[in-house]
């Protein structure tokens, strides 16, 4: 059952969102394609590129079509009303133990409302710092969940990954082993 998590509002989570059949041929078919190793941790990009650096991305940035792996899961999110279009960007990332990613809000020109990372691989916990008073609310996501963000919990709250080994959050022990997750996003164009 889709889960709001209340602390965070526009924040959901969605446990079983892909079956243990897709999450499989995902892994797969994610790994035999390339890595790009322009950061600590090893990304895919699809759709468009992303620049870190400059936090922009242009029309000239689109670097194909998406593959049909990522179209199928963004057709699935828009049928099930997860988000009102299609996505057109995703990015993958992989982490080993240890990885993790800073606290970010997601570029707010580049990209559009909705944001959506599915997990493949093992569990993690994202933890949500709110702009206003640093607020820190951990969320743990399972692989097969998605976890979609819009409103506040999109452009009010950053969103990060420690690069830990091991975390405890609500009496449970996460142990860290490799997760790679797909975000999805709609790409903003301007003119
Ligand atoms: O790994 C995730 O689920 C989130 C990735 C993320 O925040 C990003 O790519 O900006």
């Amino acid at each position: 059952m889709n889960q709001i998590i209340d602390q965070v509002s526009g924040l959901q989570y969605i446990p079983d969102f892909i079956s243990e059949e897709t999450h499989d041929q995902l892994l797969a078919q994610i790994d035999a394609l390339p890595w790009l190793g322009d950061l600590k941790r090893r990304v895919q990009h699809y759709g468009y590129k992303y620049d870190y650096k400059k936090r922009a991305i242009d029309a000239s940035m689109k670097v194909g079509d998406l593959p049909d792996w990522a179209k199928s899961l963004a057709e699935q999110a828009q049928a099930q009303k997860v988000v009102p279009y299609i996505f057109d960007q995703v990015i993958v990332n992989e982490y080993e133990p240890g990885q993790g990613i800073a606290r970010h809000v997601d570029c707010e020109p580049c990209f559009d409302d909705v944001i959506m990372s599915v997990s493949l691989g093992a569990a993690c916990v994202m933890h949500f710092t709110a702009l206003k008073d640093g607020e820190d609310v951990p969320v743990i996501l399972e692989p097969r969940s998605a976890v979609v963000l819009t409103g506040d919990a999109r452009y009010k709250w950053q969103h990060s990954i420690r690069a830990n080994k091991k975390e405890v959050v609500q009496g449970q022990t996460i142990v860290r082993a490799r997760r790679v997750s797909l975000t999805f996003r709609k790409v903003i164009l301007q003119n």
